[in-house]
């Protein structure tokens, strides 16, 4: 076990993520499947003309209650499948105290093929600007916990780009800058091969894109974790996590304490 942190420790400090292979087992990723698809198929209902005309790629917030109006035992039952002891011991022991449950999101296939996978640092769509995101990406710690349901080759990551900023190419690309698509491939890039059971953990902030084209289907839970951070706290959502009443009753419900103890709710 120990040899495993220092290869998954080595590995983020290089290139800003590790893999944790078989970390499921087949039965977890039925009762994780059991979970998502419901929320899933609510989402969707009605919504199929708005995924395919805005190329939605993903759902957020899969915990909020809303999704669980037949079932409270459900939310419970979710909150306890995505984040067992076994998952928040592994992180704390590589991170360090102060990680939190942050928010959940579902990867999917666009049903319209004329999005194409974009290069991006995943606050570049909020209001703060890129120099500050750059100044700042050394002290900030956001993850991404990707758990496939499917096996996949679905996500591109650019190893390293967690501990620097763009290449002047990069740059361009991401901001579809003189007549570059942030669709383009970029040099270094590496496809990330995952089975149901593997869990990929990366650096929110590195240059990653989705892969649509390899893959028949796509159906990645993502965990977003983290470290409180001024640029990022504000974005935590209180809907998003268990009740009062609910956390009482949860299996492992230090990372939602601690989300609820800096969001300050
Ligand atoms: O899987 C994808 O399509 C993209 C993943 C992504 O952008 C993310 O996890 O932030």
């Amino acid at each position: 076990m120990k040899q495993a942190y220092q290869k998954s420790i080595k590995d983020y400090e290089d290139s800003g993520y590790f893999i944790l292979r078989n970390f499921f087992n087949s039965q977890e990723i039925s009762h994780l499947t059991a979970l998502v698809d419901p929320i899933f198929l609510q989402w969707r209902d009605g919504k199929e003309a708005h995924i395919f005309e805005h190329k939605l790629l993903n759902m957020h917030s899969l915990t909020h209650a809303g999704y669980f109006e037949q079932s409270q035992i459900q939310r419970l039952a979710f909150f306890n499948a995505i984040l067992p002891t076994k998952l928040t011991q592994y992180l704390d022991t590589l991170f360090g105290d102060g990680l939190y449950f942050h928010n959940t999101q579902l990867f999917f296939n666009p049903t319209n093929k004329a999005r194409l996978p974009y290069w991006h640092r995943d606050m570049q769509y909020s209001p703060i600007a890129d120099e500050q995101q750059a100044r700042e990406q050394l002290n900030m710690l956001s993850l991404h916990v990707r758990i496939p349901l499917l096996d996949e080759s679905g996500i591109e990551l650019i190893p390293g780009s967690h501990k620097r900023w763009d290449t002047e190419l990069e740059r361009k690309v991401r901001f579809e800058l003189e007549e570059h698509e942030n669709s383009e491939p970029l040099a270094d890039s590496r496809l990330i091969e995952l089975s149901a059971g593997d869990l990929l953990i990366f650096n929110a902030q590195m240059l990653h894109r989705g892969n649509y084209a390899l893959n028949h289907e796509r159906k990645a839970l993502d965990l977003c974790i983290g470290k409180s951070h001024s640029l990022s706290i504000d974005f935590l959502d209180k809907s998003v996590l268990p009740t009062h009443e609910e956390l009482a009753q949860l299996d492992n419900p230090s990372w939602f304490q601690a989300a609820y103890q800096l969001g300050k709710a």
